[in-house]
């Protein structure tokens, strides 16, 4: 990026800029006043609008978006500039009245901005403080991955941008992210702070910048303070000017935010207490009205338009930038720097004033040159000259990756799903196809524990420059080869969990940011998802496309501990929007859902027909989450047919359909296959028609299920669901039992769906080391718990085996 050459037109435009950091604080305080459920009563005590946290981000955002970023660069706004991000789109004419006027409101502009809730091309949705500011790390990583891989260079390289709140730099995965990207040779990567020295309940840590500043520079940041606005600046240089500076130096957060909610009069009286009697300072302040001084005292670097353009202009390097911009929460309005500010709103009679002050006239708030000082035809002038207006839409479109109609399964008789999938893998990485060139993974530090590493080892680790592997250089024996280049397909992470889901967030969201398609995967412990889990549930509602292995899982990876055992996750993986979730057993079965990922990903918006009886989420496809174990198993000998391999992906097949008469059905999850097998064998003598239903995926059948129940509740009478068709024929008598390594309400709810009487196992309490037959007993999944449960729901003779067992 060349350094910026001033445009002949520059008072004319810092005049334009001007104008519309009036107009657009005016919109973003108009829309939350007016937002319907937020208006404040006659007392003024309505509150929940953030009218002070978006007004201190207007100047930085009015200087971005109409003067300085390119259609190229993407940015994650702070979540309470919201009304800020959406007026400025109204003003582009990318964003709705009626949406403004419905802010916070069913279907209305979103109070945080939202990927997929929000018409006006939110590139990164924020809300959970934190997330958005590191997904602008990870998406400038992907954006490097991509163009090492000769992909979309047609396009210039965009800055990833992160406008955020000083008080949200208390969130760890900020500094596992500065990390993370300090490893990865992070580039084109700004982030703004809106120093406002305010957070929600208080006014934050004097010399927090200084810790920031340190902070930034250890991991090779640049650090811009903007600190003092041009009028502080012409003052200082006044005579006098270098006390007034150190005045303000020196005054504490919290003195300064009082002073700038009480203004040009408390300002006086306060500097002429420290500063009077001193002769050319005393003088500068006296020759200034009270409203002079106000203004003065506020021009903070972060509210003062050339001072910012100069210095966002000024970057001409692509190393990461930080931007520490002082402001004052509330700027521009009546609660400007109090510090019980952050969801306080103007009352009816301070509206009226700001009203008064904006020259808005009742009836003409939404026009949109009202106030400003030019006509519509000229504002439209301008905005065609915006360089961020450019192109059009923000969401670029990119082609599908052809998949194979089935992957190669392996064949191997004892097995677990893990090795499955490192051999599945291993498989694709040998083949020449596009499938095997758009999958990239990754996993935080636990690639081979994953079994990653034969992959890992044919399609080579990704870094900007290549790094041989010493170990084989020297010829040091090892199974895994670690060679680092731009070619590289995997992408090793820490072991920051936060990280892997804010990754796999940007990977999963290239097709939309950089118009082209990745195939996800990234791998962990299962016990460990919780630890990303929020970044997990961002990475979904942003709808991100990735798959997500996670093992091993359960207390079925016994003597590694109780720290490791995982038992909500099968909940969590129905639960989580966005996500289906699935839990084979045999390898056949990893090979089919596999094969269904790859495919699921790329479904786009209601491009498949709506089947009433399929989960709500099929036409529109979202991610997936493979719960596997490293238990070996012994595998079935079988060819599956299309008709199979479609139940497996619905959901569930019988493995031993029931008889006509059966007494007892098992239902069965995941790993813990082998015992209910043993178990229907050990009963088949003494109750009738024992069946055998395996469940590939609780969250897809019971999903399912639900869309089928509504479709029904809508008139579509003959919707119908796999599972109401796999049960349809189950006699009304017979009892379920259910099992897995997992928390039993994964699969309890079987029994509703025709009126089954159920009796669920599973795991509910963890801790315990021990061989795996050893923890299943103790946690009752094993045959003889499932033998006993069967006996006790389904009464009959008394089923001899148990006694053996
Ligand atoms: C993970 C998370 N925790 C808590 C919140 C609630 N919350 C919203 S904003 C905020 C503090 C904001 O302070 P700061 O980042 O300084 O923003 P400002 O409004 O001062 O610009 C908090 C605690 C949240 N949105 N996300
Ligand atoms: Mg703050």
């Amino acid at each position: 990026m060349a350094a910026r050459t001033p445009a002949p037109q520059e008072p004319r435009r810092l005049a334009a800029l001007t104008a519309l950091e009036r107009k657009v604080l005016w919109l973003a305080t108009w829309m939350i006043h007016n937002a319907n459920h937020l208006r404040p009563n006659e007392d003024g005590l309505k509150v929940g609008g953030h009218q002070a946290s978006s007004a201190s981000l207007v100047a930085v955002m009015t200087v971005l978006y109409f003067a300085v970023l390119r259609p190229q660069d993407r940015v994650a706004v702070k979540p309470h500039a919201s009304p800020v991000f959406h007026a400025i789109q109204y003003l582009l004419g990318r964003q709705s009245r009626e949406k403004l006027e419905n802010f916070r409101g069913y279907k209305g502009a979103q109070s945080y901005p939202s990927r997929t809730k929000d018409g006006d091309e939110v590139d990164f949705s924020t809300g959970s403080v934190g997330l958005g500011v590191a997904q602008t790390v990870f998406a400038s990583i992907v954006q490097d991955y991509l163009r090492a891989h000769g992909w979309g260079t047609e396009r210039p390289e965009g800055r990833m941008i992160a406008l955020l709140g000083d008080a949200e730099m208390d969130e760890g995965n900020i500094f596992e992210a500065l990390l993370e990207g300090w490893k990865q040779g992070l580039r084109n990567t700004w982030w703004v702070v809106d120093y406002n020295r305010q957070s929600l309940d208080a006014v934050v840590r004097e010399g927090l910048y200084a810790r920031f500043e340190a902070l930034f520079r250890a991991y090779g940041w640049e650090v811009v303070t903007l600190k003092y606005g041009s009028l502080q600046q012409a003052a200082f240089r006044e005579p006098g000017g270098e006390a007034l500076r150190d005045w303000i130096d020196r005054c504490p957060n919290l003195l300064y935010s009082a002073l700038a909610f009480q203004g040009g009069a408390a300002w006086r009286k306060h500097l002429l207490e420290d500063l009077g009697d001193q002769g050319p300072v005393t003088a500068l302040i006296e020759r200034r009205s009270d409203e002079q001084l106000g203004q003065l005292m506020s021009n903070l670097g972060g509210h003062d338009i050339p001072s910012l353009l100069a210095a966002f202009e000024a970057i001409d390097h692509d190393r990461p930038v930080v931007f520490i911009a002082y402001t004052i929460k509330g700027f521009g309005l009546p609660l400007a720097g109090h510090k019980d500010n952050h969801a306080g709103l103007l009352t009816p009679a301070q509206m009226d004033g700001f009203r008064a002050r904006m020259g808005v006239r009742t009836g003409h708030e939404w026009d949109r040159a009202e106030g400003l000082p030019l006509n519509e035809a000229a504002l439209d002038r301008f905005l065609a000259t915006v360089p961020f207006a450019a192109r059009q839409p923000r969401r670029l479109p990119a082609a599908p990756i052809a998949l194979p109609s089935r992957l190669p399964a392996p064949t191997q008789r004892e097995i677990s799903t893990q090795q499955g999938f490192g051999l599945i893998l291993n498989e694709i990485a040998r083949s020449d196809t596009a499938l095997a060139d758009r999958i990239v993974t990754t996993a935080p530090d636990v690639t081979v524990s994953t079994n990653l590493g034969p992959w890992t080892n044919r399609r080579g680790l990704f870094a900007q420059q290549s790094v041989a592997d010493l170990f084989r250089k020297e010829r040091i024996p090892s199974t895994f080869t670690w060679e680092f280049s731009p070619a590289g397909q995997h992408i090793e992470l820490g072991i920051a969990e936060m990280n892997l889901f804010i990754l796999l967030a940007a990977l999963g969201l290239s097709h939309s940011l950089f118009g082209e398609r990745l195939l996800p995967i990234g791998t962990l412990y299962d016990p460990f998802i919780s630890r990303g889990l929020d970044a997990l549930n961002y990475a979904c509602y942003q709808d991100a496309r990735f798959i997500l292995v996670a093992t091993p899982s359960g207390i079925s990876l016994a003597p590694e501990g109780g720290a490791h055992q995982s038992m909500a996750t099968p909940l969590i993986g129905m639960a989580q929007d966005g996500l289906a979730a699935f839990e084979p057993a045999f390898v056949d079965e990893l090979a089919v859902i596999l094969r269904f990922a790859f495919d699921y990903l790329q479904r786009g918006q209601g491009q498949a027909g709506g089947d009433p009886g399929k989960p709500s989420h099929d036409a529109d496809g979202g991610s997936v989450y493979l719960r596997l174990s490293t238990r070996s198993i012994e595998q079935p000998q079988r060819s599956i047919g299309d008709a199979l391999a479609e139940d497996m992906i619905e959901g569930g097949y019988w493995l031993r359909p029931p008889g006509p008469n059966a007494e007892i059905v098992v239902a069965y999850s995941g790993v813990v296959a082998p015992e209910a097998i043993e178990a229907v064998g050990l009963m088949a003598e003494d109750r009738r028609g024992v069946g055998l239903l395996a469940v590939t995926s609780a969250d897809r059948l019971h999903a399912g299920w639900n869309a089928a129940q509504r479709a029904r509740e809508a008139g579509l009478v003959h919707a119908q669901s796999h599972v109401e068709r796999l049960l349809a024929d189950v006699p009304r008598h017979c009892a379920l039992v259910t099992v897995i390594d997992g928390h039993p309400a994964t699969l309890a709810w079987l029994g509703a769906v025709a009126g089954h009487r159920a009796r669920a196992l599973g795991v509910e309490k963890f801790g315990q080391t021990g061989t795996i037959a050893e923890l299943y007993r103790h946690y009752g999944i094993d045959a003889r718990a499932i033998v006993t449960a069967a006996q006790s729901i389904a009464p009959g003779r008394p089923i001899r085996h148990l006694r053996a067992l």
